[in-house]
């Protein structure tokens, strides 16, 4: 199979109907925000992940992924997240909530899609904060849907019950690019086609970008589509279903990006979680 990919200057509705269509994989949107705005930033970053101690990779704060099985109370974890939202909001420097404001408004206008509430009114948070560190993991070789079989189950229930989450899309802009690497990879291959859940993944595998994991499986060797990591650009594509990932980098910047899920509802309308 060849990656279907277009190049953008605007995020729209239409661009997320053709990647819920398949008739597109990717999409790469070059500057989706006003670069003045992200030079304030990058001005502003010196302490940003210093300050707030994040661990490598952390998702800030990602319910989603986050609201395991093995968690215990799922309302605590909704309001540990609530909490670490508004530690974030009020450690952050101003540029980076004119950031987030700014994207939601895109999602939002844009894109038409609306707020994903679960349990009748709890909202999930907007967008999550990706910081990579130099010299660590970058992102494990994952697609959205193969950590489904982590999640709490009345909660997965409920997003099934909500969206088309087997089918979501992906959009993250890069906020800070780092000096070296933080590419995105895609490979050829689909959950529905391939399903190997994460926890049954090697460290190895989930870092092999010729396509290890695959191999190891009887699969063919993949085909890829390579996005090197710019400031400014956005990219979306069919997270749920395509393997991805995102290599390793180097020197002295982290790789700062932010995103958020969007599906189709089961109502028709497009919905956007973090
Ligand atoms: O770079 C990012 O912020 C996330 C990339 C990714 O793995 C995803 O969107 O699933």
């Amino acid at each position: 199979m060849d990656i279907k990919v277009s190049h953008e200057t605007f995020f729209r509705k239409q661009l997320l109907r053709k990647l819920m269509d398949k008739t597109l994989d990717v999409a790469v949107i070059n500057n989706l925000f006003d670069l003045n705005v992200l030079n304030d930033f990058e001005k502003d970053l010196q302490d940003f992940p210093q300050d707030l101690n994040l661990e490598d990779g952390y998702f800030f704060p990602l319910p989603y992924s986050s609201i395991r099985m093995d968690h215990g109370n799922k309302q605590d974890a909704f309001q540990a997240y609530r909490d670490s939202y508004m530690n974030l909001s009020q450690v952050v420097s101003a540029p980076l909530n004119q950031i987030s404001k700014r994207f939601i408004e895109i999602i939002e206008r844009e894109g038409g899609c609306k707020p994903l509430l679960v349990f009748d009114n709890i909202k999930l948070n907007p967008m999550g904060f990706r910081v990579l560190f130099s010299n660590k993991q970058g992102i494990d070789i994952h697609c959205e849907n193969a950590f489904l079989n982590q999640l709490e189950l009345k909660f997965k229930k409920q997003l099934f019950e909500k969206v088309d989450l087997e089918n979501a899309i992906s959009i993250f802009v890069t906020i800070s690019a780092p000096e070296i690497g933080g590419g995105l990879t895609i490979f050829d291959k689909e959950w529905e086609n391939v399903k190997i859940n994460m926890n049954e993944t090697s460290y190895e595998e989930r870092h092999d970008s010729e396509g290890a994991m695959f191999v190891n499986r009887q699969l063919s060797k993949p085909k890829r589509y390579k996005h090197p990591c710019k400031t400014g650009e956005a990219i979306v594509f069919r997270a749920a279903q395509m393997w991805h990932g995102i290599e390793k980098i180097e020197g002295s910047k982290e790789r700062i990006s932010m995103g958020c899920f969007i599906a189709k509802g089961k109502d028709g309308a497009y919905y956007y979680w973090a």
